[in-house]
Formats: C-alpha cells, sequence, structure tokens
C-alpha cells in the first residue's frame, strides 16, 4: 500500500515538503532521545543542564551514528517514503545527526534560521531532498522545522531568469513572504525538497524541540551542497568506512572519561583551525571582514581568508579550501594545535591512568593526529587498551542503504562485511 496519497503528493509538488506521519514505533522516538542525552552528557530532566556545553548553532547534536539513529535510518516505513518521493526503491542513506533545540533563555539565543544547504555559486544545481523525524509533539512556537512554502519554485524561476554568475541569496527568494512553522506528532516524517527555504525556529514554548535528520538519494549518489552528486566505488567504501569505524569516537571519549560529544566538539574545533597557503595571481581591492577580492585562474573570486601573508598569499581554512576545490602550496597548524591542546576535563572514571593520560596528549600533539581512527589505534598500541565496541547493527534493508550489498544481489549472498 502507498504511503503518500493523491493529495500528499499535490501538496509536495505544490508547497515542497510533505508529512507522513508514524512511521517509526515510539520506543524508536525516545531512543534517540536517551541517545542524545547520553551523546551530550545532558541529564534532560533537568532544564539546567539543557544549556551546558556541548552546544552546537541551531540546536545541531553533532552524532551520527548511534544505534537508535541507524534504526530509524532502516525503519521499511520510512524507506518506502523516500523510494515513494525517488519513484525509486534503490536508495543510500545519508547519516544525518539529531537537534536539540531547547527553550530560549539568556543562556541560548537562538533565533531561527531560513537557508538551503547548498552552495548556491554551483552551476547546474542537481537538487536533492532531506527529511526530519519528529521525535516529540512539537508545538509551533517550539523551535522545530520551519520554510518557505513553494519557494523552490520561486528558486527555479529565479535560476531560470538570472545570468548564470549572479548567485540567489534567500532575501531575493522570500522578498514579503514568511517563513511557516510546521508543528506535528511524534513520529512524523517531514520531506522536503532541498531547494525550498527552510530551517528551524526560535523556541519560546518551554521545552526543548527533538528531531533527527534523515535523508535518501538514489544509490551510487551523495548529497552534498553541490546537490546530488555521483559516488564512485571510493565514495562507497567511505561511507561503509564511516559506519565501521564509528565507534571509534565513544571509545575515545570513554578512555579519556568524557560524554562522547565533547570529543567531537574538541576534534572538530581543532580541525576547522588547519589552514592553507593560497597563491593568487593578483589582489582586486583591499581585504576586509575576513574576505579577500582576487583573481585565480584568471577569475575575479571572493576568498574567505584568515590572514594575508604577503602581497599575493593568503591564509584560507582548509575546509573552505577543499570546498572551493583550491590549490594550496602547505598546511599551517599552529592554531589548531592550540585547539588540540585544550583537552576536554574528564567528567566520568578514565580508562587511562592519569600519567598514561598526559602521555596521550603529549603524542597526540607531538604527533599531530586529528583523527579518532588513529587515536584509537594509539590506545590500543601505546595503553593495551581495545575498542571494544561494535559498529550498529544493520538490518538487510539497512546493508543496502549503507551500500554494503548492492540492490539487485540478494542481500543474503554478501552477509561477510
Ligand atoms: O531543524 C530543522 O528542522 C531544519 C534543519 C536544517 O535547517 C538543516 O538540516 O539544514
Amino acid at each position: 500500500m502507498k504511503l503518500l496519497s493523491d493529495q500528499d503528493r499535490t501538496f509536495w509538488h505544490k508547497n515542497g515538503y510533505v508529512v507522513i506521519p508514524d512511521v517509526v514505533p515510539a520506543a524508536n522516538l525516545t531512543a534517540v532521545i536517551d541517545a542524545i542525552a547520553e551523546f551530550t552528557g545532558k541529564n534532560l530532566a533537568n532544564p539546567e543542564c539543557w544549556y551546558q556545553e556541548p552546544m552546537v548553532g541551531g540546536g545541531m547534536v553533532n552524532m551520527n551514528h548511534n544505534q537508535a539513529l541507524w534504526d530509524n535510518r532502516q525503519a521499511p516505513k520510512i524507506h518506502q517514503a523516500f523510494a515513494e518521493i525517488w519513484d525509486n526503491q534503490k536508495l543510500w542513506v545519508t547519516y544525518d545527526r539529531a537537534n536539540m533545540n531547547p527553550p530560549t533563555n539568556q543562556h541560548w539565543q537562538h533565533r531561527g534560521m531560513i537557508h538551503w544547504d547548498l552552495d548556491m555559486t554551483v552551476r547546474p544545481l542537481e537538487l536533492c531532498v532531506q527529511g526530519v523525524l519528529y521525535l516529540t509533539d512539537t508545538a509551533e512556537n517550539q523551535g522545530g522545522f520551519q520554510c518557505v512554502p513553494k519557494s523552490h519554485h520561486q528558486l527555479r524561476d529565479w535560476l531560470k531568469a538570472q545570468p548564470a554568475d549572479q548567485f540567489p541569496k534567500p532575501e531575493d527568494i522570500i522578498r514579503d513572504c514568511q517563513p511557516v512553522s510546521v508543528s506535528g506528532r511524534a513520529g512524523d516524517l517531514l520531506i522536503w525538497h532541498s531547494g525550498l527555504l527552510h530551517g528551524n525556529g526560535h523556541n519560546s514554548s518551554d521545552q526543548p524541540r527533538f528531531a533527527q535528520y534523515i535523508g535518501m538519494q538514489p544509490e551510487w549518489t551523495v548529497r552534498t551542497a553541490q546537490g546530488v552528486t555521483i559516488c564512485d566505488e571510493q565514495g562507497r567504501q567511505d561511507r561503509i568506512n564511516a559506519w565501521q569505524n564509528a565507534p571509534c569516537q565513544p571509545f575515545v571519549a570513554h578512555t579519556i572519561g568524557v560524554a562522547e560529544g565533547f570529543v567531537e566538539q574538541w576534534l572538530r574545533q581543532a580541525v576547522e583551525k588547519i589552514d592553507v597557503v593560497v597563491e593568487v595571481e593578483a589582489v582586486v581591492a583591499q581585504p576586509e571582514n575576513g574576505k579577500a577580492k582576487v583573481i585565480i585562474e584568471a577569475q575575479q573570486q571572493s576568498l574567505e581568508i584568515v590572514e594575508q601573508l604577503s602581497e599575493t598569499t593568503f591564509r584560507v581554512p582548509i575546509n573552505y579550501a577543499g570546498r572551493k576545490n583550491l590549490r594550496y602550496q602547505k598546511r599551517l597548524t599552529d592554531r589548531a594545535t592550540d585547539v588540540l591542546r585544550q583537552i576536554p576535563a574528564a567528567t566520568f572514571t578514565l580508562q587511562l591512568e592519569p600519567g598514561d593520560l598526559t602521555k596521550f596528549f603529549q603524542i597526540i600533539v607531538e604527533e599531530q593526529i586529528w583523527g579518532v581512527k588513529e587515536m584509537a589505534a594509539l590506545i590500543n598500541s601505546e595503553f593495551g587498551l581495545n575498542n571494544q565496541l561494535t559498529p550498529a547493527q544493520l538490518s538487510p534493508l539497512g546493508r543496502r542503504l549503507v551500500g554494503i550489498d548492492g540492490w539487485d544481489t540478494a542481500a543474503s549472498e554478501s552477509q561477510s562485511t
């Protein structure tokens, strides 16, 4: 039986989003909320704890691989909903995170946001779909999903009407339309078109908003800031490795006695501070506000910079250089090493002797180890602790959604991974 009625389809095409109720059992929803509590180390029964670190912009919880998340990703009804949207069963799932947006107060002043998860300078933009699972009943004023209905059509019309070197900003599309906050019941799955201006709202209620993001797109493709892009065999292996190596992060957290979210925050902030040196052909205008107007490969570009190093060389964040495919000369890790030295303080029992902990941190700073997989290997080789954790359990459907088993092969043929 179809999940989406004709009315749902009409609504989807017109407005750019659709809500499908009751996609997973209630126990799956509370399991994700419990996982958020464990990942962040917060006692959710105590409102004061809602605002403790780790806090990420928009209420994002950068947890990607907990079993509870995987149980929803591989829920048959969720797969069916995306299959009906794509008119294609053969899908791969994204490893999206969760969200906890607490009521606004002096500690948390999230006003709400509206954006696209797309790099609007890319042409052609291959649009995708995204999804969010409501983990609790969510009122209109509770900081949940909001969007500008129909804005995917307005975006398409804008792109058609403008020359290819013009890039839309949300204001160009919103004009006088107001974002609409979409209330929902626990267990609702909302799927939205990536061309839709969307975000989440300001929470003026007295309860946090909890959600899990889930997306699916045809196999052998991935959702990126460039839209849906083709994925090669290396990309498939990277997907499998990300699932398989996921227990390294909780293992490192357990070893140093902190909640996993602190390890994620610590290492993300360190990596964000790795820079590279980019040489440009000429500078068009004096750099200001972290931006420079420069000529690269005979084209004028706006370059995000950390510092100007000489007349034609700039220090640029490595993540930015990667996204923009900029060629660079060398890496600079001094800012990142300063962050690596700021070890999260243990709040649980450490698995290492205090002397070994000091040694562990000396090694990671000296050897510039940024990744949890490498840290887990070091903990094992240097201190003899074993990572006992196993990756999330996958059903036959889950294995296909990761790309371990092909959609055209019987799942039972390749159960060995
Ligand atoms: O929190 C939400 O529902 C929207 C999330 C969002 O804006 C995004 O994932 O890009």
